[in-house]
């Protein structure tokens, strides 16, 4: 691989070439200092089946840091996104509990264990539910536009959407070149996970084709639902992203996820699908009616446009779950092929072995494949692509971000001695009891806005203001 391809601090030399250089930009979520296994997303095997054991939240931390600093260092650009104030004390007022914050947690541990865990959670870590993001390429009005996730599917995750548009309008905080909205009103028909039911096709500095993907219609007549889990994305919240994004209906493609993966246990389309590029590579029982969504995207994209489908019999959708194949990073590679970044329990079950084999052997768009141990985060049901999210910048926007969120080798340093110093290596679900663990995880979070540059974001540190 060539440095020129991949570097990241290549200074173009004019500005034709400024804008000519769209590049995404993997923003990892951290992992917080509250990581720990409560079971609270229905319909998500792995988090169901370990709820309750022991976390280690330093492990999870450094884990998803090492994905980060390997990914830099083969020149992709990698920056991150900070973890959330928890237990959110807040959220818990609002659910009757009163007194001091260290009073509120030791009520609600006492009297609503189930209350405190969702408070507790680390969540925001998977960042490919932050927001969908979409290429200034693609916008009629030449902006970035993003969407804060308003996860109004379960309470736990609900919690983000405040904290995660603070932390998105204060990295991107110019509003000539990005537009953040709000999220979608907080109601199950606008049901809304982000970029982890979003793909971008094309390449990063032309329009692109826009691919949305839902679990259910939630107004009118329509589409058949699961029966068995929730269908956390609505056509209707797709939508209306792609409408407020400006997004040109001719290159947007809407696909609705079989019930019957969702029923057993695809509760995002990152799950069983991943593209980049011209590239899609996903298992055949994805969508409901897939030869017409592969057609559809083909004719948007055009001609490159290349689909790997993975038949039932190659791989079943249990074990595509249980593996997260599809729920891999493509990251661009020369030649129009691809590094597929897949968690390290891929290369311990035959199937996945032998289609990876077979797709790098063949010369198909994955070119190599890097597995990482990202088990921490795993045991949750969140593999390498749903802790990332992918913003396309061009130079100029990247130069416009004048937050120190960019991964170099100082950043990485430095936010490995802040884990080491923060985390704990241990967290059982009753140690959520401890209000030690709020101003352990309030000190870090204050230490980690200074690191990064960044404003107040967090409602510790706003309410002094
Ligand atoms: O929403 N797990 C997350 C995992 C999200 C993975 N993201 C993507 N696929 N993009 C969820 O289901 C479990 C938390 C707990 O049970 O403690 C959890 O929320």
């Amino acid at each position: 691989m060539s440095g020129a391809e991949h570097g990241t601090d290549a200074s173009p030399a004019t500005t034709a070439q400024h804008t000519a250089d769209t590049r995404v930009t993997n923003f990892d979520g951290i992992p917080g200092p509250t990581h720990n296994y409560s079971g609270l997303a229905h319909g998500n095997l792995a988090a169901e089946r370990n709820a309750q054991q022991d976390a280690n939240p330093r492990e999870a931390a450094l884990q998803g840091l090492a994905k980060m600093r390997a990914l830099a260092a083969r020149g992709f650009p990698q920056a991150i996104l900070p973890p959330q104030e928890r237990p959110d004390v807040g959220a818990l007022r609002a659910l009757g509990f009163d007194g001091t914050d260290h009073d509120v947690i030791v009520a609600a541990g006492r009297d609503a264990p189930e209350l405190l865990a969702a408070c507790s959670s680390a969540a925001s870590m998977w960042a490919a539910n932050a927001a969908t993001i979409s290429a200034s390429a693609d916008c009629a009005d030449a902006r970035l536009h993003i969407t804060p996730a308003n996860l109004a599917t379960h309470f736990h995750r609900s919690l983000e959407a405040a904290t995660t548009t603070r932390v998105l309008r204060a990295i991107f905080a110019d509003d000539a070149r990005f537009r953040v909205h709000d999220p979608l009103p907080t109601a199950p028909q606008f049901g809304d996970e982000g970029a982890a039911n979003h793909t971008r096709f094309g390449a990063p500095n032309d329009a692109g084709v826009e691919f949305f993907v839902y679990g259910r219609r939630a107004l009118g007549a329509g589409a058949a639902s699961p029966t068995r889990f929730p269908a956390r994305q609505t056509r209707e919240a797709s939508e209306a992203i792609a409408r407020r994004h400006t997004l040109d209906p001719a290159r947007t493609v809407f696909a609705q996820q079989r019930p019957d993966a969702i029923d057993s246990g695809v509760f995002h389309n990152d799950v069983i699908a991943v593209g980049e590029g011209t590239f899609l590579f996903c298992h055949e029982r994805a969508f409901v009616e897939q030869p017409r969504v592969l057609d559809a995207l083909a004719a948007a994209v055009g001609p490159a446009f290349t689909a790997v489908v993975i038949r039932d019999d190659e791989l079943s959708i249990a074990d595509a779950v249980g593996t997260y194949l599809f729920n891999s990073q493509l990251l661009p590679l020369p030649g129009d092929r691809f590094l597929l970044v897949a968690p390290e329990e891929c290369r311990v079950h035959r199937a996945t072995v032998q289609i990876l084999d077979r797709l790098v052997a063949e010369g198909s768009p994955i070119a190599e494949v890097l597995t990482f141990n990202l088990r921490q985060s795993m045991r949750n049901g969140g593999g390498p692509a749903c802790l990332r999210l992918r913003v396309p910048l061009s130079y100029d926007e990247r130069s416009a971000v004048r937050a120190n969120v960019f991964l170099d080798a100082v950043l990485d340093a430095t936010l490995g001695a802040w884990i080491e110093r923060h985390y704990r290596d241990r967290l059982a679900a009753t140690d959520l009891r401890d209000p030690a663990l709020l101003d352990e995880s309030r000190r870090a979070l204050d230490e980690l806005t200074q690191i990064l540059a960044l404003p107040s974001i967090y409602p510790f540190q706003l309410a002094g203001a």
